[in-house]
């Protein structure tokens, strides 16, 4: 979706450029890894994040690179190794100190759980820069559309409707940074969220914002739980 005004808007060839390195950097690291739905190479993911960020308008070469290189320390490298620190440096050298710092906003702590990453992740959304907010939002649309039309196999329905209704919560967080990001969250909520709430509780449980607010946290505790399952299930 873009406005008239965002079909008006340039990027500069400096910029293109910028972002075309990114491009190349990003196929690199993710060479061989593939999405979990329907397998297609993990690279379609970042190129879908940087597309939605420019439907919201962005022009900015140091957001749209770090949408485009936004996996790449988290699912490209192991942050215990040795060549951490000079794979972090390389990023910095080859772009700017924005796209990093913008990069590592996004990047989940894999030292941690699962289920600890995604509790941190909605904690610490509203405190993100401008840009990386977007980027999450990005992220969750990509993901949540992809889970709809190919969802993973070993995927729960539980799992697949607390992700989307997590992911929700996340977006909601990110907030007020861009007006066509916003209106896309609203319609996320309707097309996504609101069926699953439709689907599991009864009409009058959820016809007030405050009872929607309650219906959401009680699947994201669902959520949680069937996350905590999966990781202890995981250890026998
Ligand atoms: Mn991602």
């Amino acid at each position: 979706m873009a406005s008239s005004d965002n079909d008006e808007k340039k990027i500069s060839l400096k910029s293109l450029i910028y972002i075309t390195k990114a491009i190349d950097f990003a196929i690199r690291r993710h060479a061989g890894q593939t999405r979990k739905g329907d397998g297609s190479p993990y690279i379609t993911h970042p190129l879908h994040v940087m597309r939605i960020l420019m439907e919201f308008g962005i022009t900015d070469k140091h957001i749209l690179a770090a949408a485009v290189l936004h996996d790449v320390i988290e699912d490209t490298t192991d942050p215990t190794s040795e060549d951490y620190p000079a794979f972090v440096e390389e990023i910095e050298s080859k772009f700017s100190a924005k796209t990093l710092k913008m990069v590592l906003e996004v990047t989940d702590d894999k030292t941690l759980s699962k289920f600890e990453r995604k509790v941190i992740q909605l904690k610490n959304a509203s405190s993100k820069s401008d840009g990386a907010k977007l980027i999450k939002i990005a992220d969750k649309f990509s993901n949540c559309a992809d889970l709809h039309t190919s969802p993973p196999k070993s995927w729960s329905q539980e799992m697949i409707e607390g992700y989307i209704v997590w992911s929700y919560l996340v977006t909601k967080e990110c907030k007020g940074v861009n007006n066509i990001a916003d209106i896309l969250i609203y319609n996320f909520f309707c097309s996504f969220v609101l069926p699953i709430i439709n689907d599991r509780y009864l009409p009058h449980e959820f016809d007030s914002p405050e009872k929607i607010d309650h219906c959401l946290q009680l699947m994201l505790y669902d959520y949680h739980d069937a996350i905590l399952a999966e990781e202890n299930a995981k250890k026998d």
